[in-house]
């Protein structure tokens, strides 16, 4: 049985690594502009899946957004950033209040009202590159 999905754990990274992945690359904001990527959107080409953030600016994600046919499904949040997500926000108008009290600088990265948008619409914001 371990030898057994030892295999197919191998056949996954061989198909990953070969081909699959890296069609979609996340789209990635730097909100506080310092050259380094803040926020990373992946989305399968029209909307967004998962969102991650790293939210202190210390390189390492404290906020995981799961996004489900373009509806927030929930946030794991690592409010004390130690490395764990001890935070659990699966209800949306949570999450934003949550954003909005805790990370305003994120409200318009991660507190969004609609996760539905299909990805160009999510990215070339109305004043933003077109
Ligand atoms: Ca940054
Ligand atoms: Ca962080
Ligand atoms: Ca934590």
């Amino acid at each position: 049985m371990r030898r057994l999905n030892t295999a197919v754990l191998i056949s996954l990274a061989l198909f990953f690594c070969l081909g699959a992945a890296p069609v979609n690359k996340p789209k990635t904001l730097d909100v506080n502009q310092d050259g380094k990527p803040d926020v990373f959107y992946h989305h399968d080409g029209e909307n967004v899946t998962r969102i991650h953030a790293d939210t202190n600016y210390d390189g390492t994600d404290d906020i995981l957004v799961h996004v489900e046919d373009g509806k927030f499904k929930k946030a794991q949040i690592d409010a004390d950033h130690d490395g764990e997500y001890e935070t659990k926000i699966d209800n949306e108008a949570q999450f934003k209040n949550w954003v909005n009290e805790n990370r305003p600088d994120f409200n318009d990265s991660l507190g969004w009202d609609d996760y539905s948008c299909k990805i160009s619409k999510v990215f070339w914001k109305p004043g933003e590159h077109n």
